[in-house]
């Protein structure tokens, strides 16, 4: 029986346009989906780029306004990966227009953004979902499975860093390709949105709700040339971002992110300290999960370095033969699929729009108490 077809808008011909696109392109081979994602166009700003972009990654049209993508009636599927300050403007009017609505974190550039897309993607009822691509790695998905068994028991500690170093020349600009990152009107704030969201993201998932919070920011660099307008112009986003967290389970909270970490381009790392056993994963070496688990007898106790290769692992029956490895294009491709199930079983696949804008709750709960010192409460 022919499938379905999911005809698809992808928003965004950057890096997560290409992510994005090589998804929709691998899930339906590895993954038996009752849909066929249909690359139908690609929008970017420019029209010779996504034109371009089209005929490299196979799609059937290009577009270069947005909102002609949104009119056309064979789209199923608004798909954003665009800079955060179009975010909200194109979920919204994608999910009025009746359009399913995937888009890239962090979901909007404040939470009153995002609960406006929210609310948008809930009155429409249109299948909805966020790109927190990380919590697809194979290793923290078993982690989340681990934690769920109840293999940790009650949880102590949460730790967790993302770091960069990309930004510590004077020379890099704000705005353009890339560094729109340094832009406070296009990015609405620095690493806490962009690198501590995706931190925040997982540990919610993985450790509950966080009550409270205590933040630190700091931005090193105070004036960088805007690439538009060529001006040197203040900086009004942070370079480092740290906060101190309460979370409902009882449970302690360590977060940090920063592009001022030289040697280091994207170590995220999180750590889980429960009464019967750790977790810790890297990034870097993705396809481990470190485990100590206080159960195993005394003489044999230690650090186990679990290599996620074998098909009883998360997803690893879709992909090889026991023993090769996967890496971080993947996520993305064990995203466009979990999206897909959804839409055949009726349930939605997480994190939801709902779901992310609770880490914009904790990130502008950061913020705020960056600004004010004291501690905050978290809303939601
Ligand atoms: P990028 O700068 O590489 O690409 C942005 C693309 O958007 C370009 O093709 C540009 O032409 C297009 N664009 C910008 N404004 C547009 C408009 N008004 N209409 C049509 N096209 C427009 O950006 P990148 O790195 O792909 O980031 C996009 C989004 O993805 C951001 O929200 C970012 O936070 C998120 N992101 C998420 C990652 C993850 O780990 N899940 C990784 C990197 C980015
Ligand atoms: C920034 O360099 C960046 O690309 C973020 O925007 C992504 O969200 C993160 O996954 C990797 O780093």
């Amino acid at each position: 029986m022919a499938k379905k077809k999911l005809n698809i808008g992808i928003i965004g011909g950057g890096f997560m346009g290409r992510t994005h696109s090589n998804a929709f392109r691998q899930a339906p081979e590895f993954f038996a989906l009752d849909y066929q994602p249909v690359l139908k166009t690609v929008c970017t700003r420019s029209a010779e780029g996504a034109a371009k972009f089209a005929a490299n990654w196979g799609f059937e049209s290009s577009e270069s306004d947005w909102r002609k993508v949104i009119e056309r009636k064979d789209i199923d599927l608004i798909d954003i990966a665009t800079p955060n300050d179009t975010h909200e403007t194109i979920a919204v009017a994608a999910a009025q227009a009746g359009k399913m609505v995937m888009c890239e974190k962090p979901l909007g550039r404040n939470a009153a953004e995002a609960e406006r897309m929210v609310a948008a993607v809930e009155a429409a009822k249109v299948p909805n979902m966020v790109w927190y691509n990380y919590r697809r790695v194979p290793a923290v998905t078993l982690a989340k499975k681990l934690i769920d068994e109840g293999r940790l028991g009650k949880i102590f500690h949460y730790r967790a860093k993302f770091l960069q170093d990309w930004t510590i020349s004077a020379d890099v600009p704000q705005g353009g390709t890339g560094t729109w990152r340094l832009d406070a009107s296009v990015a609405g704030s620095g690493v806490t949105g962009d690198l501590l969201a995706h931190c925040i993201d997982t540990a919610l998932w993985l450790n509950g709700g966080i009550e409270t919070v205590t933040g630190a920011t700091e931005t090193f660099v105070k004036q960088r040339k805007h690439a538009t307008t060529g001006q040197v112009a203040d900086v009004k986003i942070d370079d480092a971002s740290m906060f101190l967290s309460r979370f409902k389970n009882g449970s302690l909270g360590m977060f940090e992110a920063t592009r001022y970490a030289r040697g280091h381009k994207a170590l995220y790392t999180l750590e889980i300290n429960g009464e019967k056993a750790s977790i810790f994963w890297d990034l870097h070496d993705l396809h481990r999960l470190q485990w100590f688990d206080h159960g195993d007898e005394g003489r044999l106790r230690g650090w186990r370095s679990i290599h996620i290769t074998d098909g009883d692992h998360p997803y690893m029956s879709h992909w090889w033969v026991p023993g090769l490895q996967i890496g971080y294009e993947h996520t993305f491709v064990h995203q466009a699929a979990d999206f897909i199930e959804g839409l055949s079983k009726g349930q939605a696949a997480a994190p939801t729009f709902r779901d992310a804008l609770a880490t914009e709750y904790v990130t502008d709960a950061v913020l705020k108490s960056a600004a004010s010192k004291q501690w905050e409460v978290v809303k939601g």
